[in-house]
């Protein structure tokens, strides 16, 4: 039998590359350095999409392959895919929750410590010979015991309040709705007054059209200059350029980002700023998450081909 033919648009590790290969007739968009006249050739072909979270696959990519039956995103967020065009034409999209949870809220509570403590110019402090020749490093701000917000309380936004827990602080979180899971914590509805609560608002939110911009200049200048924005989402969940400005003038007292508006080609602003920890977009970024993401990738493909339940709908 043939084996059903698949578009990979961006490149996976070689322990997914190898198995993937095999069980498929893969097409490496990601290599083509003609897009357009790569897709326009093998397009006709391609009966299933392996894609990224941060890639997804846009209308254009999604009506160039009219076999189009399955979309299978290496992520959670799968906010980048056109769902309108795949609701229209009957494709089914998967995505890879759950295995990713733990090494995403790690990150984003490892973010706050990093940058609260001054952790990366402290290591500068002490490679540089700072310590030797002009003595202690300067003090940096308490993390434990202090307010935090969590503004969705998802699968992540729960783990990411969980770890606080741990360093005893007071936690509150906004949602649609109060969670009947979260009674340790304060519901607080407005993402306003929510961050008004927070010296520290972790942004974990799925990202869509109605979430875009959540965090505006509102939202951040109730953080405040003495506070901390954290994402570990995607970067259309916060007006950028409101941030760059709350940074640079000092409404906004420091962020800690793992993603950005087009990145990675991120806004040169932010290299300027003293009180940001950037990270490049890798919070799910361990060996071990990511064989868990690449084997659910093809779980959900094999399943697809096979006529078997989906794994890990979305679609
Ligand atoms: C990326 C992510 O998919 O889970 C998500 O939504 O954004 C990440 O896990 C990862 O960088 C692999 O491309």
């Amino acid at each position: 039998m043939s084996k059903p033919v698949i578009l990979q648009v961006g490149p996976y590790p070689e322990w997914d590359q190898v198995p993937l290969d095999a069980a498929f007739t893969v097409h490496r968009y990601f290599e083509a350095d003609d897009k357009a006249a790569f897709l326009a050739k093998v397009g006709p072909d391609v009966q299933g999409i392996a894609t990224r979270g941060e890639l997804g696959a846009d209308r254009a990519m999604i009506e160039a392959c009219p076999q189009l039956k399955v979309i299978s995103v290496y992520g959670v967020g799968y906010d980048a895919v056109d769902l309108e065009a795949c609701r229209e034409k009957g494709i089914r999209v998967t995505n890879t929750p759950d295995v990713l949870t733990g090494d995403v809220a790690d990150l984003g509570v490892a973010m706050m410590l990093t940058l609260s403590r001054g952790m990366v110019g402290a290591e500068e402090w002490v490679r540089s010979g700072n310590w030797a020749s002009k003595g202690l490093y300067p003090l940096k701000r308490r993390v434990f015991g202090r307010k935090a917000g969590v503004l969705g309380l998802g699968r992540i936004g729960f783990e990411v309040a969980t770890r606080l827990a741990g360093f005893g602080m007071d936690i509150a979180y906004s949602d649609v709705s109060a969670k009947d899971y979260a009674k340790d914590w304060t519901f607080i509805a407005d993402p306003v007054e929510l961050a008004k609560h927070a010296d520290f608002l972790f942004v974990t939110l799925a990202a869509s059209a109605a979430t875009r911009h959540i965090v505006g200049n509102d939202v951040i200048e109730a953080v405040g200059p003495e506070g901390m924005i954290i994402n570990i989402s995607r970067a259309s969940n916060i007006d950028e350029e409101a941030l760059i400005a709350a940074l640079g003038d000092g409404r906004l007292g420091s962020a800690a980002l793992d993603v950005f508006e087009g990145e990675p080609a991120l806004d040169p602003r932010f290299l300027e700023l003293q009180n940001v920890l950037l990270q490049p977009h890798h919070a799910s970024g361990t060996i071990e998450t990511r064989k868990a993401m690449g084997q659910l990738v093809r779980d959900n493909l094999t399943a697809y081909f096979a006529g078997s339940d989906l794994p890990t709908p979305v679609l």
